[in-house]
């Protein structure tokens, strides 16, 4: 059976011709930005349902956006194995964030088709459109659809145009009222396992090409609004001002400590607006986003306090008015061990003397709602310096077919512990 099946180079080959297709599609030309439900968003998910069909998959693009491809088992409407990841992206990211899984998922149906295999379950291979969240104040919202997790409130969710998820859904062709159909039926996903580069350094660190992923990290989001007094930069003694922003700037430096204080704990702010933004006003009001993690949930609740405690702090001392409104709060969670193995038996017939390194995901990833449905799993590959979220994000060929191959066996594994 392995002899009809390509070659690691082969996959690789393959994975970076279709990623070089896939990433046409962007909304900043000489940028890769394809947010959440964007028109390089929709090119994107059309490109990935005629790569489906071309990998002998039934494809559509769903309520949600998301695009789903199946390829039937030996019972009409089975469980299922799904493989999937995401197709939209950061800002000015990188090519492989995402766009590798969903490619690698594809190449792994193909060759299974192309080699005559049959397997013992359907295989669906499923293009996730909201995994960055970066648009929306959402969480993971397009995988949470299908395991039954999804928050209508998010639909009111708007962006920084004030555009209503919902009425951005419906110009991308997708329809608000369905996306609770999406919902799979508990037992009818038998496995999801998704392949995604590391986005950090160990596994270049320890030479080692690919990594299983033990847990995904807590996570917690935020959005901090500040609100002190605008006036005239020229006038108003430095003793009388109510700054927005020098408050919200001790509040980040705050936010910092906080984090180096707790071991494998990370704190950031991203995004940092400022109002109304004219050199000779002093700024009234800032609106911030905090971004903290960390392997423990009990970790996190307590950087959470602390976090609420010295912004309460900083904003009486400076006499102005704090509002943190969390709006993400993801437990760590830990990933299937029997997925685990059947990924590490992948690795070791992959051939190659790559062995099965575990480590734990510091960056959220669709298997943490789809692991709500059913076993999930990942399968870490490694990517230059774990440099991610940044246009220098670069891998080579060789560690992306490396890690399809190992995905295709692990695929392989699961058939023959099911028959
Ligand atoms: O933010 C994350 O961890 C993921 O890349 N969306
Ligand atoms: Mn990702
Ligand atoms: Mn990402």
């Amino acid at each position: 059976m392995a002899s009809s099946l390509p070659s690691a180079a082969v996959l690789g080959a393959r994975a970076f011709a279709a990623l070089e297709g896939l990433n046409r599609f962007t909304d900043e030309p000489g940028k890769l930005t394809r947010l959440y439900l964007s028109p390089a968003h929709r090119q994107a998910a059309e490109w990935t349902k005629g790569a489906m069909e071309v990998a002998g998959l039934s494809a559509f693009i769903d309520a949600a956006g998301s695009v789903q491809g199946r390829r039937e088992g030996p019972v009409p409407g089975g469980p299922c194995v799904i493989i999937g990841s995401h197709i939209d992206t950061v800002k000015d990211g990188g090519r492989f964030d995402g766009n590798l899984g969903v490619v690698a998922g594809i190449l792994v149906a193909q060759a299974l088709r192309d080699a005559g295999i049959a397997l013992p379950f359907a295989l669906e291979v499923v293009a996730f459109g909201d995994e960055e969240n970066v648009r929306f104040p959402t969480h993971l919202s397009t995988s949470a659809a299908l395991a039954g997790a999804y928050d209508p409130a998010w639909l009111e969710a708007r962006d920084a145009e004030g555009v209503r998820l919902s009425d951005a859904l419906l110009a991308f062709g997708g329809n608000p009222g369905g996306i609770a159909a999406l919902a799979r039926k508990p037992g009818s996903v038998t496995a999801y396992l998704e392949l995604h580069i590391e986005q950090g350094p160990v596994l270049e660190v320890e030479n080692e090409p690919v990594g299983i992923v033990t847990a995904i990290n807590a996570q917690r989001r935020a959005r901090v609004l500040v609100s002190g007094e605008a006036g005239h930069a020229g006038t108003v003694p430095m003793s009388l001002r109510k700054d927005a922003l020098t408050a919200s700037a001790e509040m980040a430096l705050a936010l910092e400590t906080i984090a180096a204080a707790h071991a494998q704990a990370v704190g950031t702010v991203g995004v940092f607006q400022v109002s109304p933004g004219a050199a000779n006003v002093v700024p009234g009001r800032v609106e911030f986003t905090v971004d903290f993690r960390s392997p423990s949930n009990a970790v996190l609740a307590s950087m959470e306090a602390a976090i609420r405690d010295r912004f309460g702090e900083i904003a009486a001392r400076r006499g102005v008015a704090v509002d943190i409104a969390v709006y993400t709060n993801a437990p760590a969670v830990p990933m299937d061990g029997g997925l685990q193995e059947a990924l590490a038996a992948g690795v070791a017939r992959a051939g190659g003397n790559v062995a099965a390194r575990h480590l734990p995901s510091g960056a959220a990833h669709d298997a943490m709602a789809m692991a709500a449905l059913c076993p999930a799993a990942m399968l870490f590959v490694r990517n230059e310096k774990g440099i991610s979220h940044s246009p220098l994000e670069n891998m080579t060929e060789g560690d992306a077919g490396i890690a399809i191959r190992v995905m295709l066996e692990a695929v392989l594994e699961l058939a023959r512990r099911a028959a």
